[in-house]
């Protein structure tokens, strides 16, 4: 490194494309920032504008190859496209200083001398807070020299591996100033004006628990530190003015403090002022009813956030335990679910695969009761994943709790299929345990695919909703009537065993996620694959009368009384609530049964007899009408998942429309 020159800092951290956004670089700006303000001589550095996307390899190797330093910013979803290029640069120039950093960097001295010995290539592996390892490392970069740096490991020319212990945490973020009101990112967004950015906003760091699946669930991490709210409402200011659409906040636990309410009155305001952020995408408090509901009123009303995650992830008592979550009640899980029925604000629900202690059987009561608490809109249902420096990672709880793993492709759903992608990057997911060997794993991931397609992707939730309350058949039992392979139901048994084949292909190391270049060239999950494949196929009629035969098989052998009529018009119209593209007409159908009030009651949490009568509605499918396939793939079943807005609205006939051109009409027997 010639002394005269100025240094030249390169910065990579590669994030995803959601939808048509990345997000800024938020993690390597907060440390250029810091830098830039701490430096002894700032004026000796030129920081690169760093890398934020997946571009070809060769290409960002040939960007930095001038650079005499290169902070690359490690998560689970661009590790490996950061090695590669972090080789190649040490390649083609082996005095650049290559620095690793992140929470993908092993915290523990057995794991990071690992990591250092397996990546010779890089020089320095940075965990914990970055900002005050970055700026030493700068200071030192002439003298190379680490030694009294915290949080790093290295290996000394002669081979000596340093471990430095991880230094405490910045108390005073404060001290850390903003890389959006610094400008650190005016150049980047300049320079790139094809973008369309979403940004991150920090108002707090920690999270008071220990859930023993995530890298914040750590003792060290969980005094909670925070930002001066002026500074906050800056940063939001800053994004309102940049017409930033999508806002995602990093805290842990949005509404911890009452400071968070005026936060988000704050972001609201903005929206009504300047019509930006228009989301803000928040992680809900645990154990709070009162002060989510308020916080989520807020967004709701004005739009920012459309539906409440209200994440669980399992309810079995000894599985909460195991993962350190008793103290995270479901009680408010359910006031929660309650409360925001009441109140017509949507939710949906995360529920985790293959977590310690849990069973098929736990599990799959697990969802049932979460249905019969009032979630119908949608169950996100994910695999566990063993995370770098998570407490489930260390080998003494693995093998405590029999967990197997398995290396397998990240590939989130919706995102596009990248035939081109020249490095795949991974993740450990879990595939058995102790509990749930793999048969077992395979039979709770089939019923989940069966459940979402029948229940929250709609094509029976309306049977399946009365027969469970007309007749208190769980939502378990009324899945796992289609989990049976027979002749008898063909198709039905066509889907089982593809559902059960994609589940294993995801225990040999796939994703599971199905990508057609007609269907809009993105990664579809099975369920909805399934459910497109039905429709455009024109499929659905031989599955409803399946689907007809074998609820009736069912109640039958097991003496439940259920009128034949009351089934055949809740599935009929429950399939003439789909919603389909190229569709003109409304259409009028007059039904024996009140099933619609009775499904409606449900879904609202009121409590709706059956009655005999003559019942007459109109389906309303003009309002909104697709025109072609890829339309529907798009804003049906895509923009749709969450709520699973899978069906037409329809109301009470009040006028006689029979004879009018536009609405057809069907009389079920
Ligand atoms: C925002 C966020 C997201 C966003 C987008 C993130 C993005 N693409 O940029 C969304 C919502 C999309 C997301 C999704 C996921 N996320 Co996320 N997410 C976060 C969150 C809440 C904030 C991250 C952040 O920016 N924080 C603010 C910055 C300042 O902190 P930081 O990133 O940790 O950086 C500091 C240090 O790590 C360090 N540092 C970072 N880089 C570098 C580099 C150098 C050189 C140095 C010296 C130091 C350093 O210094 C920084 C400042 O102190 C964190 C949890 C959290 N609160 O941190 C999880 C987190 C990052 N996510 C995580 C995970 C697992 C995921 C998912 C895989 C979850 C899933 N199962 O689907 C997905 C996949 C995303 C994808 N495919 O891109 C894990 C990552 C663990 C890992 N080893 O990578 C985290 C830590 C949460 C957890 N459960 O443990 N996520
Ligand atoms: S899962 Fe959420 S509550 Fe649990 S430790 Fe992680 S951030 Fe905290």
């Amino acid at each position: 490194m010639q002394l005269n020159k100025q240094i030249e800092v390169g910065l990579v951290q590669i994030g995803e494309k959601f939808g048509n956004q990345y997000y800024l670089p938020c993690s390597i700006g907060f440390l250029q920032a810091y830098a830039q303000k701490n430096l002894n001589n700032p004026g000796e550095f030129v920081f690169l504008l760093p890398i934020y996307k997946n571009i070809k390899i060769n290409k960002a190797i040939d960007y930095l190859l001038n650079t005499d330093i290169v902070f690359f910013s490690t998560y689970v979803w661009n590790y490996r496209i950061s090695l590669e290029i972090a080789k190649g640069v040490k390649q083609r120039k082996d005095n650049c200083i290559i620095v690793f950093g992140g929470p993908q960097i092993p915290e523990s001295v057995d794991g990071v001398k690992t990591f250092l010995r397996d990546h010779p290539f890089i020089d320095i592996g940075c965990y914990g807070e970055g900002e005050i390892p970055f700026l030493n490392i700068l200071e030192n970069v002439k003298e190379r020299s680490w030694e009294n740096i915290p949080s790093i490991s290295f290996t000394t020319k002669d081979n000596n591996f340093i471990y430095n212990p991880i230094s405490e945490r910045i108390e005073n973020l404060n001290e850390i100033p903003s890389p959006y009101l610094e400008g650190i990112f005016d150049s980047l967004i300049e320079a790139n004006p094809q973008e369309n950015w979403s940004a991150l906003i920090e108002t707090n760091r920690g999270c008071p628990y220990t859930c023993t699946f995530c890298y914040w669930g750590k003792k060290k991490r969980n005094k909670v530190y925070r930002y001066d709210i002026d500074r906050v409402f800056k940063e939001i200011d800053w994004v309102s003015q940049q017409k930033i659409q999508f806002v995602f906040c990093c805290d842990a636990n949005f509404g911890l403090f009452k400071r968070d309410i005026d936060i988000a009155l704050k972001v609201a305001e903005n929206k009504e002022k300047y019509g930006y952020p228009e989301t803000f995408s928040v992680q809900n408090t645990k154990n709070s009813t009162k002060k989510i509901f308020m916080i989520q009123k807020i967004l709701n009303d004005s739009g920012l956030q459309k539906g409440v995650n209200l994440a669980l992830q399992s309810l079995n008592e000894d599985t909460l335990k195991s993962i350190s979550r008793s103290n995270i009640t479901n009680q408010t899980y359910k006031d929660l679910q309650r409360i925001f029925t009441q109140n017509k604000i949507p939710t949906f629900s995360d529920m985790i695969i293959g977590l310690p202690n849990e069973t098929y059987d736990t599990f799959v009561d697990g969802v049932s009761k979460v249905i019969e608490s009032g979630q119908h809109n949608r169950i996100q249902f994910i695999n566990l994943t063993v995370l770098e420096n998570s407490k489930m990672s260390e080998p003494e709880y693995l093998k405590r709790h029999g967990l197997l793993i398995k290396e397998s492709k990240i590939i989130s759903h919706h995102t596009s299929f990248d035939s081109e992608s020249e490095v795949h990057e991974t993740q450990k997911i879990v595939i058995g345990t102790n509990t749930m060997p793999k048969e077992a794993w395979i039979r709770t991931k089939v019923f989940c695919w069966m459940i979402a397609l029948l229940y929250f992707d709609k094509l029976l939730q309306i049977p399946f909703i009365l027969v469970n309350k007309i007749c208190s058949v769980s939502y378990r039992e009324l899945t796992e009537m289609f989990l049976v392979n027979s002749d008898r139901y063909s198709k039905i048994s066509e889907i089982l065993r593809f559902f059960i084949t994609k589940a294993e292909e995801i225990q040999n190391g796939g994703c599971g996620h199905i990508a057609l270049k007609e269907w809009l060239n993105i990664w579809w999950p099975a369920d909805e694959y399934i459910f497109i494949k039905l429709c455009v196929e024109g499929e659905l009629t031989v599955s409803y009368e399946e689907a007809e035969l074998a609820i009736s098989d069912f109640l039958k052998q097991k003496k439940i009384e259920f009128p034949d009529k009351l089934l055949h018009q809740a599935v009929k119209f429950n399939k003439n609530l789909i919603k389909l593209p190229f569709i003109e007409t409304d259409l009028d159908i007059s039904l024996d049964y009140n099933i619609f009030e009775i499904y409606q009651g449900v879904l609202n949490g009121v409590d709706i007899k059956l009655e005999k009568g003559d019942f007459n509605y109109t389906i309303d499918r003009t309002s909104n009408k697709w025109a072609t396939w890829d339309e529907w793939f798009k804003e049906v079943v895509w923009y749709g998942t969450k709520k699973g807005a899978y069906l037409y609205d329809c109301k009470k006939f009040i006028d006689n429309n029979k004879g009018n051109n536009n609405i057809d009409f069907i009389q079920l027997d």
